[in-house]
């Protein structure tokens, strides 16, 4: 039970109902939100914050933006879910919407940002088999070290994170780590014949927004492409305008080979994600070789093309460009003794706190939250600042406030 003596009765009631009937696969701030709107969320008592997590970069439009929830609320009324047996109207608008937006010729879509990575996984596994001639069952995939690409049992399979893949064996086989930002570790592992993929997030986000050097992405294709191995972009969350360009990869002009999308994908309103690539590859599955239930669902391809639309009509990347600019610039300029590393492009960025209390990155969140704005620690030390790509000037200096005001509790 969590009891802290500053909560209110309305918030510890949920607290608890949550603590009783909930499995405890989280350890949340404890604050109980209950309504959205741009950069903003309120809490059951009425109390307004800055959203400084974007529900994992989810909201980059802000929450409950109105032509995506006009467009949500339009289509649920009319055609939800018609299954794959059928067609719908919409599947057939949205992939040429998609496809067109991005530059490809196919899009495979699916749900969660996981399904998303396991079906690049399964398509490039599919090519290496029937086009480039690996043999059967002897495909490798290489990751990298500190990847975070979901939770299902394949993915946790290649995760470093002990936490994340303790007691979930037998893992899967079939995937190689090297270290990340690291060229000549890639071209190394690129000598394998067998090597059918290189999955990569072209930004560490769950190990701290781990930018990798000017050139890596580049360089890491054009091995790729000598080694005739597929560059496999997990941009579910880098991507969308986070970084201040729609793709990370835009920052290197490098064109993933399979190119995975999910959370701000459909603005935060419900799991879509897709999976773009060219017909060589996509064209390696056939009818009934893989899907979902609500892969593809009018109501999700509804909700995408406006969640895509919203971002180029306001100009999200630019904003992220520069709000991301200015929030590093405020940050450092705080000079806190407490704040070893300011980090990141666009509106995805960390700070890492430096401090002999372990607990200080928490302590540090526990007072944001009590000064109006939400953050959460990953890793014990680094804290994700990564607000809606809506947050203007004067909002983030708002917030740069109230984070100065709140390191004091770790003086
Ligand atoms: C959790 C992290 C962020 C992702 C990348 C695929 C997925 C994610 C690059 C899977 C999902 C989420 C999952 C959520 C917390 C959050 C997260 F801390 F786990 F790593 F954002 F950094 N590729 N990331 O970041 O997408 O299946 O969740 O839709 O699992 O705790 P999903």
């Amino acid at each position: 039970m969590q009891t802290l003596i500053n909560m209110s009765e309305k918030t510890q009631y949920y607290l608890d109902l949550e603590e009783n009937s909930g499995a405890h696969n989280y350890h949340p701030i404890p604050v109980v939100l209950t309504r959205g709107k741009g950069p903003h969320v309120w809490d059951v008592d009425g109390k307004r914050y800055y959203d400084f997590l974007s529900g994992y970069s989810a909201v980059n439009q802000g929450h409950c933006h109105p032509k995506i929830v006009e467009a949500l609320t339009d289509q649920a009324q009319k055609l939800t879910l018609t299954s794959r047996a059928f067609h719908s109207d919409l599947l057939g608008e949205f992939a040429k919407y998609i496809t067109d937006y991005f530059g490809y010729e196919k899009v495979l879509p699916m749900n969660a940002g996981a399904e998303g990575v396991e079906t690049a996984i399964k398509l490039c596994r599919k090519w290496a088999y029937e086009i480039k001639g690996v043999e059967e069952n002897k495909a490798v995939i290489i990751v990298c070290e500190n990847n975070f690409h979901g939770r299902t049992t394949s993915i946790i399979s290649f995760s470093s994170d002990p936490s994340a893949k303790k007691n979930f064996g037998p893992y899967t086989p079939g995937f190689k780590a090297i270290p990340y930002n690291n060229i000549p570790a890639l071209a190394e592992a690129l000598k394998d014949k067998n090597i059918a993929g290189f999955l990569v997030e072209p930004i560490q986000g769950e190990a701290g927004v781990v930018v990798p050097d000017e050139g890596y992405l580049a360089k890491a294709k054009t091995l790729c492409e000598e080694a005739n191995v597929l560059f496999i972009a997990d941009e579910i969350q880098t991507g969308l305008c986070r970084t201040g360009k729609m793709l990370a990869c835009d920052h290197e002009n490098v064109r993933p080979d399979i190119l995975i999308l999910g959370k701000a994908l459909s603005g935060g309103m419900m799991p879509v994600s897709v999976v773009l690539c060219d017909n060589e590859i996509m064209m390696t599955i056939k009818p009934g070789e893989h899907g979902s239930t609500y892969g593809g669902n009018p109501l999700a391809c509804r909700v995408a093309m406006t969640a895509l639309q919203v971002l180029k009509e306001e100009s999200m990347a630019d904003n992220a460009t520069q709000m991301g600019e200015l929030l590093r610039r405020e940050l450092k300029a705080l000079h806190s003794p407490h704040i070893a590393i300011v980090r990141g492009k666009g509106l995805l960025n960390a700070i890492v706190i430096k401090h002999p209390d372990k607990e200080a990155a928490w302590k540090l969140c526990l007072e944001l939250k009590e000064n109006g704005l939400l953050a959460k620690p990953t890793h014990g030390d680094k804290i994700r600042f990564s607000p809606p790509l809506v947050i203007n000037e004067e909002q983030i200096m708002e917030c740069v406030e109230i984070i100065r005001k709140s390191l004091k509790v770790l003086d």
